[in-house]
């Protein structure tokens, strides 16, 4: 016999349903642990910011934060592997400095993108070295979002969207004029692939990172870098600067005869931004025709497009480039923003690394991960 609830009754059953819902909802949010990768950049260096193309992938190690929701609109930060503390109200703005800006500003972010935050209780912890040049700050800065949308019981925006909240955060809060290719990377990462990025489009592609026997290494350089301070932002304005001067919108699309115009150092950025992007087009080539030897050569020539062109090595990064290849690199260069941090070689079958050198290999991107932290 079917059941025939009353008008009224329907309407409570229907409210209580939702509570339930809601409940439901509450409770399984009521604690995430997100997880975001670093990234290694193979090619395709200071081309994010002028609309070019990029070949990262994302790294196995990152960050994770683990949320709880407090509900008392307020929110209390813990950076585990600093020893240190943040605690703030939600409507709070005021600017912070260090880690605690990236959570200030992801908070803020993403209440201005309407995600209902009730109050928060974060910790963090990670496994990449900071100012390493393997994008920590970014990995931050997407583990936290990922988590406060987690507990908000929010479904994330696509990933460009989010990358591009995130690339608000350094921009704005941290004060790195960066572009999206760290956010992308650690977002779109797919085990054993590389994420090809066009930043004029942001199409994204995944291809197949094949190395037979050959293995990619970092190697650290010694040398902190800050995207927030130093010469990055200051390359970021030259290209701007060799845009207006070219009448572009992307010095990507610049072409090299109209660039040998322009007063140096311009003349040498150009040079650098369109010949990158180039060399991405030739490493997904090479990559796949399986030719390793040719991508240790592109390698050779990024770096010493970005050492001589973009000006963006140090003594202590040459000196780790050099270390590779007297290993027996066939390829070896500064990766991320430059002025320090981890080099990259590419070693063939057999050959030995130099001491503190780690091989990175693709992993999967940014997510939520289960209670056993998969
Ligand atoms: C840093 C920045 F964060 C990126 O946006 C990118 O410009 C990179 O340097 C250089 O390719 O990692």
């Amino acid at each position: 016999m079917a059941i025939r609830h009353p008008q009224s009754e329907r309407t409570w059953l229907r409210a209580t349903t939702e509570t339930v819902r809601r409940e439901t909802l509450r409770a399984m949010t009521e604690c995430v642990r997100a997880f975001a990768p670093g990234r290694v950049n193979l090619i395709g260096e200071h081309t994010d910011y002028n609309g070019g193309l990029a070949l990262p992938f994302a790294v196995r190690d990152g960050v994770t934060v683990i949320a709880s929701a407090s509900h008392d609109g307020r929110v209390v930060a813990e950076a585990h592997d600093l020893g240190e503390r943040d605690s703030f109200a939600l409507g709070d703005r005021a600017p912070a400095s260090g880690w605690r800006a990236f959570v200030r500003g992801a908070v803020a972010e993403l209440l201005t993108s309407e995600v209902p935050l009730p109050g928060a209780s974060l910790e963090i912890t990670g496994t990449l070295p900071r100012g390493s040049g393997l994008s920590s700050s970014a990995a931050l800065a997407v583990a936290l979002c990922l988590a406060l949308i987690g507990i908000a019981g929010e479904t994330p925006p696509d990933r460009v969207a989010l990358a591009q909240i995130c690339s608000r955060i350094e921009n704005d809060w941290v004060g790195a004029q960066t572009g999206l290719l760290d956010q992308l990377a650690s977002l779109f990462g797919q085990t054993d692939h590389a994420t090809l990025i066009d930043f004029r489009s942001l199409e994204v592609r995944t291809l197949p990172l094949d190395l037979g026997e050959h293995r990619l290494v970092t190697l650290d350089s010694g040398e902190r870098h800050s995207n927030a301070i130093g010469g990055y932002n200051q390359r970021r304005h030259e290209c701007e600067a060799a845009c207006r001067a070219l009448g572009l919108r992307h010095l990507s699309e610049a072409d090299l005869s109209a660039a040998r115009a322009l007063s140096a150092p311009l003349d040498r950025r150009v040079r650098h931004v369109v010949s990158e992007n180039e060399r991405v087009l030739a490493t997904v080539d090479a990559l796949e025709r399986g030719d390793l030897v040719e991508l240790g050569r592109l390698l050779d020539a990024s770096h010493a497009s970005l050492r001589d062109d973009y000006e963006v090595s140090t003594p202590a990064v040459e000196a780790a480039v050099e270390a590779l290849r007297d290993a027996g690199a066939l390829g070896a260069r500064v990766i991320g923003g430059g002025f320090g941090g981890h080099v990259l070689g590419l070693m063939p079958p057999g050959a030995g690394t130099p001491e503190g050198a780690l091989e990175v290999r693709p992993g999967p991107g940014a997510r939520l991960l289960d209670g056993d932290g998969r």
